[in-house]
Formats: structure tokens, sequence, C-alpha cells
């Protein structure tokens, strides 16, 4: 019997990513995330925690940031870790695993070399990475059909075939190489969504774990950790994700076309306010008139998030062609410069001067919602 949890995919290091303050508090709950892994190693009572590369994101991170994880790997001395560098960490001159610390670390074994590596009644083998970018991908494991033991591939790449990207795929990882081989389960690291894959006879052997915290908002499925259970050779692994991220995110789309559907998206927003991240992709057209309550519940909201981001780029504000539309602005002045405004836009047929009185009549708005 052989238990562990799979994890990959920390990049300590790595910036905020375009998230702003946010990118602060993204950066210390990836590190917040790590402890919650091995609590819930601890918990599974697992034999070792296995990671399948790009624990930090690049070679040249602090020493701060490596004393960091090294830290908590610290607070768990009983419990063997083992680590493969990825394309990020990859091995090679000035790699980040050459740094005195990562030595004196007794129950941390750096897997830095093709040599199989026993622990219980596993034995890993390892593909460990040598440059940050390639195209090809060696995935030929010894053949370990006939050996005893339960045989685990820790690997780094893209499965052939899973992914849909332009142009080469990073370190492909044909998924032959599984059952070529016989090994009983593949930790493979390098995509930051958890997913389980089959091998080339149907059994499901072959997994990503996943970014342990979610690093943006395109990101499906990450924020997990993989306990993974095998009963002796050749048997079918269970493998159970476990929630370690410590950040809620989510992102939906809005379409708007009237001023009417205002309190439905307020109600709709609110229905989110849980999440600590939240992505509104809002287009559609909108009167000028219904701008500011827009913005007042867009306001209101941005305080219930630790980041709340809206894209209003396919957002259109329009002024209602009819003339008669025009309302009381409470000064006289402002009322015949509406009024001017409108008579223009009617006769306007370029569509970015019209964007530009469309602008003009919004903050005639403002100024006159500003002086009441
Ligand atoms: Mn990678």
């Amino acid at each position: 019997m052989v238990k562990f949890v799979h994890t990959s995919d920390w990049q300590i290091g790595m910036k905020g990513g375009g998230l702003g303050e946010a990118g602060i508090l993204v950066r210390r709950e990836r590190i917040k995330s790590i402890s919650r892994i091995f609590e819930l190693s601890a918990e599974h009572d697992v034999d070792f925690v296995l990671i399948s590369g790009d624990v930090f994101e690049n070679n040249n991170v602090s020493n701060k940031d490596v004393s960091a994880v090294i830290s908590i790997i610290n607070k768990y001395q009983n419990m063997p870790v083992f680590l493969l560098p990825g394309n990020h960490d990859c091995l090679g001159s000035g790699c980040v695993y050459d740094r005195d610390i990562f030595r004196r670390v007794e129950h941390l074994t750096i897997l830095n070399s093709f040599e199989p590596v026993e622990i219980g009644d596993a034995i890993l083998h390892p593909l460990p990475i040598s440059s940050r970018y390639s195209s090809e991908g060696d995935h030929s494991f010894l053949d370990v059909k006939e050996q005893p033991g339960v045989h685990i591939g820790v690997s780094h790449g893209s499965l052939i075939g899973k992914f849909r990207v332009e142009g080469d795929i990073d370190y492909p990882i044909d998924l032959g190489c599984v059952e070529e081989c016989g090994l009983d389960y593949l930790a493979l690291g390098h995509w930051h969504s958890w997913g389980v894959h089959e091998d080339s006879t149907g059994v499901p052997r072959i997994a990503y774990s996943g970014t342990h915290e979610q690093t943006k908002y395109s990101e499906k499925d990450a924020g997990y950790c993989l306990f993974v259970e095998i009963s002796e050779k050749g048997a079918i692994p269970v493998i159970k994700p476990l929630k370690c991220g410590g950040l809620s995110w989510a992102s939906f789309d809005y379409e708007i076309s009237s001023g009417e559907q205002l309190s439905h998206l307020d109600g709709l927003l609110k229905e989110h306010r849980d999440h600590n991240m939240l992505e509104m992709n809002l287009r559609g057209r909108l009167s000028v008139e219904n701008e500011n309550e827009l913005k007042r519940i867009l306001a209101y909201h941005d305080t219930l998030h630790e980041d709340f981001r809206v894209n209003i780029d396919s957002l259109r504000y329009i002024v209602p062609v009819d003339k008669d539309s025009a309302r009381d602005l409470g000064d006289p002045t402002l009322n015949l410069v509406d009024a001017k405004l409108r008579s223009i836009i009617l006769d306007e047929a370029d569509p970015r001067q019209q964007a530009v009185l469309v602008e003009a009549i919004s903050m005639l708005y403002r100024l006159s919602e500003e002086g009441s």
C-alpha cells in the first residue's frame, strides 16, 4: 500500500500577474496554501509528498522565498518530500536547488537525476527538466513491468493530444509511456488545472495536480492537491482532489440592454459576494442616463472583494435618439446644452464622433448630479 499527496506548480516568487494590490495577497496565499498541503498530508497519514515541478517561478528567486518554503517543509520533519525540478526551476547552472540550504533538509530529496528512488513500497522514477523551453520530450522510463513494488513516474510537461495550444506543446508526453514501461501512476506538473487521464489501456493512472493556489481568472480547477492511494502493483489508483487553495475566484459575463436590468445585475453580484476575487465582463448597450447608477452599483461591490475587476470594453453607452426623451437636468443652461448635443447626435453618421457626443452628454449628466 502506497499513500501520498501529489502537488506541483507552486511557482513561489511569481509576480502578481497584473492583479495590482491583490497580487500581494495572492503571493502570500501561495505560501499559506503550502502549509495546507502539509496539514492535509498529515491528516491523511501519507507516506510522502511528491512535487512534480515548478516549485519556484525561476532560478533567481530570493533566498527569502526559498526560506519561506523550507520553513514549512521543516515543520513536518517526519514527512518525506520528493521534489522534481520543472521548467521554471530547471536543472543547470544557477539552479535554485544548488543552494546550500537544500542539502541541509534531511527529509527533502531533490529528484535531480534519472535514478529511481525507493520510499517504502514505492519506487519513484523521476524525469527532471534541464531547460526552460523545449518542444521535445523523452519519456522512456525504465521497463518495470516485471519488477515488484508500486512504480511512480514523476515528470513535467504536456500530455500529447490533451491540450489545445497553438504551435508546439511544451515537453510533449506520450501517454503510451505508462503502459509501455509498466508504471502504476504518472505524477505530472506544468498545467495549472488538476485532472486525471487514462493510460492507453483506459486505466486512470496519469494525473496533473494543478497549481495549489489559483493565479489568474482564466484558470479552472486550480487550488487543489491530489491524495493518491495505490493498494499494490497493478491496482487502479484511487485519486482524490483535496482543496488547499485559500482564495475563491469567479468570473462571469453579463449582457445588458436596458437600465431595468441594473437591479438584476446588482442581485447577481450580491450572489457572488463570497468570492475574494471577482471578474465581470460586461457587454451590451446602456443608456447614458443609467451610467451613474451602474457606477454606484460597481463602487459598492468593489468594497466586497479583495479584487473586483469589470471589463467594460464591450459596453457601449447610448443616448436615446428620441428628442423628447431629454430630461430636466435642473439647470436651464445644462438643459440647453443637452438639447443641442442630442440634435447634433441625431445627424452624426460617424460612430467615433457619436461616441464623443455620448461621452459629452454623460459628462453633462454627471455635472448635473454633482450640482444637485
Ligand atoms: Mn512548467
